[in-house]
């Protein structure tokens, strides 16, 4: 079997998606989530300048190979747009071979190591009393975790926070946004709201919290701390990882636990937040940490150190990165949760696919491969429209991470 053909597909139903589609000689097909938030371009050339026009006639069968050829044969390893690129390729590789073996990828992955995946969902709004609403939203429809955001008094716009009745969608503009933050009126409000949410929906719903890098470690600790009495199943990036020992420090005065590796490119960048057991989740997933292959590299060595999986899944990882997701999160021992934001309209359309939401769990595709595609017709009608993340800064105008 050779690889004949490999398409870019970049499309926009909704918000921005780059997918990859290899072509074999025999006709069969695989797909990859290439998605970089805000980047996508710089991926898509990266895909058709540098790795396609080298991936052309090999074989297909040969994952680990074209893996290693791809981050071990590149002098210039890792980095998001790099890890993205090799992400799409690997997860299509996979997709390919288990339509050829006539099996889901997750059997070829170990099969079954639970009956579904424990999916969270997004609870926010700009008030308390809006967010209870959302909350309770999520439990009629099943949800047995939801995250919980909500604006902060005296803040214009808060991390998390739909405008208006519109799902929520950080890529808001084409040029960045800004919005201030302000750790004192953060950490003065967090608390209370889910002193809120834990006396209104009892001790049984598991709830989360997003920090996005915001806080110093020692502000970290003290949310932390903060927030113990109502029993968070996690507290997610409190600070930024490039200096994992400031998780030592957030980890000696607090017992909340922690969630972390959304922007994680290789196992190199968890590595010591793992061995050193300094978080309790890790947040990689398929698209940015270098596909199904080097995810589940990840999660076996998270496994050893008693660290579990919380994959992404927010609205810009593709119906194509959740369906990969899925696999893995079926198929590993330690599996935690698996974050579920949902698609816009359109991209459930252009990306047809069979995992199903049942209550609370998500279900991969029983059908050979990843049971997931991209309908190239429909996706022609969406034409890319540049959308970059905002930025933040301090109140005093003092860049700060979004
Ligand atoms: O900001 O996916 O937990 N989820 C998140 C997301 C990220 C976006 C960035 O593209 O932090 O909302
Ligand atoms: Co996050």
């Amino acid at each position: 079997m050779r690889i004949v053909d490999i398409r870019v597909i970049v499309t926009s139903p909704g918000r921005n998606y780059v997918t990859v589609k290899v072509v074999t000689d025999g006709g069969i097909t695989g797909v990859g989530d290439a998605t970089l938030n805000g980047r996508e371009l710089a991926v898509a050339a990266y895909l058709t300048e540098h790795v396609i026009p080298a991936l052309i006639g090999r074989d297909p069968a040969r994952i680990e190979d074209t893996w290693q050829y791809l981050y071990r044969g590149a002098y210039w390893r890792r980095g998001p747009v790099t890890m993205c690129a090799i992400a799409a390729i690997d997860t299509a590789l996979w997709d390919i071979k288990g339509k050829v073996a006539g099996l889901p990828v997750y059997q070829l992955l170990g099969g079954r190591c639970r009956d579904g995946v424990t999916v969270y969902g997004h609870a926010n709004a700009e008030t308390v009393d809006g967010v209870v609403a959302e909350v309770a939203r999520h439990v009629e429809l099943g949800y047995r975790a939801v995250r919980v955001q909500t604006g902060v008094p005296g803040l214009a716009k808060t991390y998390g926070v739909s405008s208006g009745d519109r799902p929520y969608e950080p890529a808001d503009a084409a040029v960045p946004t800004e919005s201030v933050f302000s750790a004192r009126r953060y950490l003065d409000h967090v608390p209370s709201v889910f002193r809120r949410i834990r006396a209104e929906f009892g001790p049984d719903l598991m709830l989360l919290h997003d920090v996005h890098h915001r806080l110093t470690p020692i502000e970290a600790a003290r949310l932390g701390k903060s927030l113990e009495p109502y029993d968070l199943t996690w507290m997610e990036d409190p600070v930024p990882a490039e200096l994992p020992a400031g998780y030592r420090l957030i980890r000696q005065h607090t017992t909340t636990p922690i969630a972390v590796g959304e922007v994680f490119n290789s196992i190199w960048d968890a590595q010591q937040l793992i061995t050193e057991q300094l978080i309790d989740y890790i947040r990689a997933t398929v698209v940015h940490a270098g596909g199904i292959t080097h995810l589940r590299r990840i999660f076996d060595l998270a496994n050893l150190y008693d660290v579990r999986s919380g994959s992404h899944g927010a609205s810009d990882l593709s119906p194509v990165c959740l369906a990969a997701a899925l696999h893995i999160d079926l198929s590993i021992p330690n599996f935690g949760l698996q974050e579920h934001m949902g698609h816009p309209e359109p991209a459930e359309a252009v990306f047809p696919h069979t995992y199903r939401l049942d209550g609370g769990y998500l279900h991969p595709s029983e059908e050979p491969g990843l049971g997931v595609d991209i309908d190239e017709e429909l996706a022609a009608r969406y034409p890319y429209r540049p959308a970059s993340l905002p930025v933040s800064r301090l109140e005093d105008g003092t860049l700060h991470n979004w």
